[in-house]
């Protein structure tokens, strides 16, 4: 637990000083009955609700400017491309980013991972060249490899993962070789929470292997700081909709030599600099990866949803959620047919478990029934699921506004189920 000494020279706990239950007051959703119940919403892996500020920003670009970008033809085009650049920028500052234009706006994680797999690895491998993909990926991370690698002739193998979840990095050290030209591993894992030790994994990566890293960030932003350039990695990829921004928007970050060699992925309006019949030119970064008019108010939610989150004392943020971990964990305690599902030495916001003899879809629709938000099945992580020979988890995430209450509410509600069931 972190602390910080106060004035009077007195050591107070940052929990004390961060309160959920103040970050509550900005989410209008959470303040609802659902099945006749208060609403405890545990499925942030899945979305994050957005706070009032998020919402006014959509509200106030609708009714007060409105306009498409980059067009430079009146006011309110100008207001709009100015609060979209900046929306930009913000993203590159939450990232480190070395450049502004190294930041792609994109309609997510998927649209993100698809985009390198299609401009960067179509032209970058070719048969007998290897793909890393670890085990614990959403499907996000796995599907658009396969087809890279069905288009080249490249292989896709799958990184192991120990028995707690962790990517195991002795086999790891075993798979790097010069044929290997990329690895593709998330910063946090959707289904089980294991964070993965990317500052000890890139450089072992970048010591035996030309690969380029691709790390797919979804899970992590909302929870930790992420310095791109730190990291090292090549490739970083995230969804506005759980870093408590909108559906719809989302965005790559590229290192600037990759992307400047990586040719265009989609056709159409924004990414050209001159279209004839003799030839088309590309425009330049980012633009040449955005074809056609862009989410742009999605954009400057994104930005606004950014700014709640810096905010906030981010260590304390770390706290409260490893706080809402360590308590189910000792509530779980009382539950001898629940099993946690996954162990690793780090694990972000992610309670993750089965209770014997009981279908994770039952349990999801009994704790739905008691106003207990979980989401239940295979996360889109099939093959983390295969490795522990499971069909699925109950998943019960959490984030900045869930507070020791809703972890109380989560296991009162499973005792009812064990009833039940
Ligand atoms: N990568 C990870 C690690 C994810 O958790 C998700 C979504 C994605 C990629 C895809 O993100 P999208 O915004 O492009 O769809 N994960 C989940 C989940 O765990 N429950 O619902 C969606």
């Amino acid at each position: 637990m972190s602390s910080v000494v106060n004035k009077a020279g007195e050591t107070n706990s940052v929990e004390k000083a961060f309160s959920a239950e103040d970050i509550r007051k900005d989410f209008p959703i959470l303040h609802q009955q659902v099945n006749g119940h208060p609403l405890v919403y545990l499925d942030n892996a899945a979305t994050t609700q957005k706070p009032q500020a998020v919402i006014d920003t959509l509200t106030t670009y609708y009714t007060q400017y409105n306009s498409n970008v980059h067009r430079g033809a009146h006011a309110l085009s100008d207001r709009a491309t100015v609060a979209f650049e900046n929306a930009r920028k913000t993203v590159a500052g939450f990232l480190n980013a070395n450049k502004v234009e190294e930041v792609i706006w994109t309609r997510g994680t998927t649209e993100a991972i698809n985009l390198v797999a299609y401009s960067w690895a179509r032209h970058n491998l070719k048969a007998g060249d290897q793909l890393l993909v670890s085990w614990l990926e959403h499907h996000s991370n796995i599907v658009p490899w396969q087809m890279a690698a069905e288009a080249s002739g490249a292989e896709v193998i799958g990184m192991p993962v120990t028995e707690a979840g962790d990517i195991d990095l002795a086999a790891l050290k075993e798979l790097l070789n010069p044929r290997v030209k990329l690895v593709a591993l998330n910063h946090v894992s959707n289904a089980l929470g294991t964070v993965n030790p990317l500052e000890d994994i890139i450089p072992l990566v970048k010591a035996e292997t030309p690969a380029v890293v691709m790390v797919d960030g979804a899970q992590a932003l909302a929870h930790y700081p992420v310095d791109v350039q730190k990291l090292a990695c090549d490739f970083y990829a995230f969804s506005g909709h759980k870093l408590f921004g909108p559906t719809g928007i989302g965005a790559l970050w590229g290192r600037e030599d990759l992307l400047e060699a990586m040719p265009p992925w989609q056709g159409g309006g924004e990414m050209i600099e001159r279209v004839s019949f003799a030839g088309t030119t590309f425009n330049t970064l980012p633009f040449k990866f955005e074809a056609g008019t862009p989410d742009i108010a999605g954009a400057i939610a994104q930005a606004a949803a950014i700014d709640y989150l810096q905010a906030l004392d981010r260590e304390a943020v770390i706290a409260h959620e490893n706080e809402l971990l360590a308590y189910s964990l000792e509530l779980a305690q009382g539950f001898p047919r629940l099993h946690k599902i996954g162990t690793a030495k780090k694990v972000a916001a992610v309670f993750s478990f089965n209770l014997d003899g009981a279908h994770p879809a039952d349990v999801g629709m009994l704790l739905d029934q008691q106003g207990v938000a979980v989401r239940t099945g295979h996360h889109c992580a099939q093959p983390i699921m295969e490795r522990f020979g499971i069909p699925g988890t109950v998943r019960a995430s959490y984030s900045i506004y869930n507070t020791r209450d809703d972890v109380k509410r989560l296991f009162s509600a499973l005792e009812k189920v064990q009833g039940f069931l």
